[in-house]
């Protein structure tokens, strides 16, 4: 009942604006195309349960006299849903605008916390009194309609959205002006915490000079909600003698910059180590996360493989052993091993390269006379 009231009280001050206009000779317009009316800030982050305040505006207008729109929003059983004030229905959680408070504007609003089953929706209304000129703003400045009170309440995403916009001059002209609506991000605000895994290779040995594949894997430690953001940072790998008492005595590997990895996401990378000038030797591999801004749990941004999965760059000649394993001698287990892809060439799927100790691409005599000579 109130709100059929004041939409009969508008429309009587509306239409003696119309009976006003008449009166007078000149015809003004009231909105370029660039005229909008938008929900400031556009976007919004939130925590559940705290507050915060937006407000609806008009740029690029001239002689704005009265308007109206609806402003519809989630409610308490949505998710990103909102609260007007501090309560469902607060009608001290929305204020006049402080350009119509300054223009002495006739100004109403309702809400209606559960305007449908998803959506609460709030209508203002407003007009000047008697026979002044409308308002007028351009250049990047505003005119505050309205400013509403909000209590984020569920996470989610949601959207505060302009709707039934009137926008009227003095003449009630009333060409349609264009609306931005508001993102509502509600969720809690996690700080970053990236993540090495496991740093692993497939293959247990490389004799000097080959490439081994490293896969480090890699994730993003914080949960999904609205707020939680994805990372892009750089990741290095290292070696390092297992028998190294200077654990920090790494040598660089190679870097790679992982982008965009999102919440929860876990990513495989895979470095090539080319091993070419590395001394025989059991090497651990280390991979390090570089911290991203506000990152405070930098423990797990590093990660050594175990020694007991250690890389052996064997002494050359070393291609086999007992267990089936380079076992740190050159014997006649190793020329045997070499006999058994004797002869042949990549692509043979016979051809080994950890066998061809020259790596001329083929298995041939030349590799047994090395292997004879080094045992
Ligand atoms: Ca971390
Ligand atoms: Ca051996
Ligand atoms: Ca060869």
């Amino acid at each position: 009942m109130r709100k059929v009231l004041i939409s009969i009280a508008i429309g009587l001050l509306v239409c003696s604006a119309c009976l006003v206009a008449t009166e007078r000779s000149s015809v003004q317009a009231i909105q370029d195309s660039n005229t909008a009316i938008f929900v400031d800030p556009p976007t919004i982050e939130a925590k559940p349960l705290s507050f915060f305040r937006i407000r609806i505006a008009v740029a690029n207008v001239s002689d704005l006299y009265a308007g109206e729109f609806n402003l519809f929003y989630a409610h308490s059983k949505s998710n990103g849903a909102i609260t007007v004030g501090f309560g469902g229905n607060d009608v001290n959680g929305i204020h006049e605008g402080l350009d119509l408070v300054g223009a002495d504007a006739f100004w109403t609003s309702t809400i209606n916390d559960y305007y449908n089953k998803t959506h609460g929706m709030i209508h203002v209304g407003w007009t000047l009194k008697e026979n002044t000129s409308g308002l007028s703003v351009e250049g990047g400045k505003k005119i505050v309609l309205a400013t509403v009170d909000c209590t984020a309440m569920t996470p989610g995403q949601s959207i505060i959205a302009l709707s039934d916009v009137v926008l009227l001059d003095n003449t009630n002209l009333d060409p349609p002006p264009q609306t931005s609506n508001a993102n509502v991000l509600i969720g809690i605000l996690q700080v970053p915490d990236n993540a090495v895994m496991s740093v692993t290779s497939l293959k247990r040995y490389v004799p000097e000079g080959l490439n081994i594949s490293i896969h480090v894997q890699i994730a993003n430690l914080v949960f999904e909600n609205p707020l939680s953001q994805s990372q892009t940072f750089d990741v290095s790998i290292y070696y390092n003698l297992t028998a190294s008492k200077d654990k920090g005595n790494l040598t660089f590997i190679g870097k790679q910059t992982v982008t965009d990895l999102q919440p929860v996401e876990t990513r495989t990378l895979l470095f090539p180590w080319n091993t070419t000038g590395v001394n025989p030797g059991n090497y651990t591999i280390t991979a390090a996360a570089a911290p991203v801004p506000r990152e405070i749990n930098l423990d797990n941004n590093n990660f050594t493989s175990e020694c007991a999965r250690a890389i052996l760059i064997p002494i050359p000649g070393d291609v086999w052993g007992p267990s089936g394993f380079p076992d740190g001698a050159v014997d006649i287990l190793d020329l045997y091993h070499i006999v058994a892809s004797y002869p042949s060439a990549y692509p043979d799927p016979k051809y080994d390269p950890y066998l061809d100790l020259n790596a001329d691409g083929k298995i041939d005599i030349r590799d047994l006379v090395i292997i004879a000579l080094l045992m």
